[in-house]
């Protein structure tokens, strides 16, 4: 199916997925509606869509933790398109690898609010914009974490899981609507995501991917335009994207260094 002209809205854009998402979406000749917080890095992300082909591309202010800046968000859309063909419930993260022992309430309660109740948040404030019959998707960044626990990963894992399983309620709900309904669950890939994890650790958030081939926002880029560009009778429920050198979360082959 050709996205090309096709509105696609994509949260937590300003870097990582969100940010190369924007750039392949473009460069299928899409409308892009893009929201964060970070409203810089997001205007940067709009100039290099552009760029790349995007037919026009958008940036409002969203925190998916407020329910009021998710309605204000969508109030902004709705002034500027009646149709979003593809929304991408892409913003989220880790914050901490700690033990439940030993886990904050203010980590917990982040993870919570951006992964899931973000994820519920956003899809109810845009299914009125998503056409039936006519090809729209609902994809949801989920992970590895969300099919096997690890520890220190309670909070992560569970809230990935939580999102898995809102997806699969999702697209019964929506069963005959015509609109698909999937999620993109990749392992480890370079982004933002361990800094934030580890609260601006540079180095501590440099050794989770040495020695090793992370995946790349492009290559979880490239499987979004993928996803969605299926023919509309085509819904892809759940795909799993793992670096090569990544067995599971725990098994990653490292190189020595030279
Ligand atoms: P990044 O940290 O690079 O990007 C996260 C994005 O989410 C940022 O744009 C950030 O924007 C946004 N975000 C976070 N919280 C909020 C919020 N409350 N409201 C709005 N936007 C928010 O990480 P990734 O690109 O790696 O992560 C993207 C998604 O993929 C996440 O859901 C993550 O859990 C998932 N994932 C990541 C993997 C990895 O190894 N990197 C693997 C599997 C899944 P801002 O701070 O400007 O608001
Ligand atoms: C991010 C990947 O394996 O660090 O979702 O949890 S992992």
């Amino acid at each position: 199916m050709s996205l090309r002209g096709k509105w696609v809205l994509i949260t937590g854009a300003s870097s990582g997925f969100g940010a190369a998402g924007a750039i392949a979406f473009a460069g299928a000749g899409c409308h892009l509606l893009l929201g964060a917080r970070r409203q810089e890095q997001l205007a940067e992300v709009a100039a290099a869509a552009r760029q790349a082909g995007a037919a026009s591309a958008h940036v409002y202010p969203l925190d998916v933790a407020s329910t009021a800046s998710v309605e204000s968000f969508a109030d902004q859309v709705r002034a500027l398109t009646p149709r979003v063909s593809v929304l991408i419930n892409n913003a989220g993260g880790a914050h901490g690898l700690d033990s439940v022992a030993s886990g904050r309430d203010a980590d917990w309660e982040a993870m919570v609010q951006s992964n899931f109740l973000g994820l519920l948040r956003v899809t109810r404030a845009v299914l009125p914009l998503i056409p039936h019959h006519d090809g729209g998707y609902i994809l949801n960044l989920g992970s590895i974490a969300g099919h096997t626990a690890y520890e220190g990963g309670s909070v992560y894992c569970g809230v990935k899981a939580a999102g898995r399983l809102a997806t699969q309620a999702l697209r019964l709900e929506l069963n005959g609507t015509g609109i698909r309904v999937g999620s993109l669950d990749p392992g480890m890939a370079e982004t933002e995501f361990s800094l934030v994890r580890f609260k601006g650790d540079v180095a501590r958030a440099a050794k989770v991917y040495e020695g090793a081939i992370p995946l790349t926002s492009a290559d979880v880029a490239a499987a979004m335009v993928w996803m969605t560009s299926q023919p509309p009778h085509v819904c892809v429920d759940e795909l799993i994207l793992k670096p090569t050198d990544q067995a599971a979360f725990h098994k990653v082959h490292r190189r020595p260094k030279s």
